[in-house]
């Protein structure tokens, strides 16, 4: 019965823990994200072999967010992060127009794995700062958001150079954790851009 209690009171005015898988192709901005939300700078990056993980807290909630390189040689070892992940935060290059059908081939894989169908989903469609890049819309379209079915899913334009839309993601992650927590699953799309 105290845990029961004490469950209850975590989820209307204590602390929460949220464990976030962030995925993507090779180059998509998930480690500049990684460190302008644990540190709040930009730090020159070399792309990732094997992860990072750093906890990050927001709004009473803490985030141990894994960030898993993202070559197309090390991708068969993103199930390896998949058990007991409550969010899915998928990076994008809005500006890769070429790559984006495999985005959505990784995406699809990804959250049709049968450890991750109760995860959320937030997608960033990042890099909006530059010239030419896909809108959040054109994103969501081409990785095929608006076909989920059962699904919770969030895309945000994010600029991580900047910091723009990353604690937006992070309030729609905490909110939506703090949602299911208190009444359980269920399933909606929304758009930020
Ligand atoms: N213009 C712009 N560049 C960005 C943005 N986010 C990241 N970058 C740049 O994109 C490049 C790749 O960023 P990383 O964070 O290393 O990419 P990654 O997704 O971790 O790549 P892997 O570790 O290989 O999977 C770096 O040169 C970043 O500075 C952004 O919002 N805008
Ligand atoms: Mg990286």
């Amino acid at each position: 019965m105290g845990q029961v209690f004490r469950k209850l009171f975590d989820t209307f005015f204590g602390s929460s823990e949220m464990r976030v898988v962030m995925l993507g192709l090779d180059a998509a901005g998930k480690t500049t994200i990684l460190y302008k939300l644990h540190i709040g700078e930009v730090l020159s990056t070399v792309p990732t072999i094997g992860f990072n993980v750093e906890k990050v807290q927001y709004k009473n909630v803490v985030f141990t967010v894994w960030d898993v390189g993202g070559q197309e040689k090390l991708r068969p070892l993103w199930r390896h992060y998949f058990n007991n992940t409550d969010g899915l935060i998928y990076v994008v290059d809005s500006l890769d127009r070429e790559r984006i059908g495999q985005a959505k081939q990784e995406f699809q894989a990804i959250i049709n794995d049968p450890f991750m169908l109760n995860s959320v989903i937030l997608v960033f469609a990042n890099k909006q700062d530059l010239r030419g890049a896909m809108t959040a819309m054109e994103v969501c379209e081409g990785l095929g958001l608006f076909q989920l079915r059962n699904r919770k899913w969030h895309i945000q334009g994010t600029c991580a150079l900047k910091g723009d839309g990353l604690y937006e993601g992070l309030d729609w992650l905490a909110s939506t954790l703090k949602e299911i927590k208190a009444a359980g699953y269920s399933s909606t799309g929304t758009l930020s851009f």
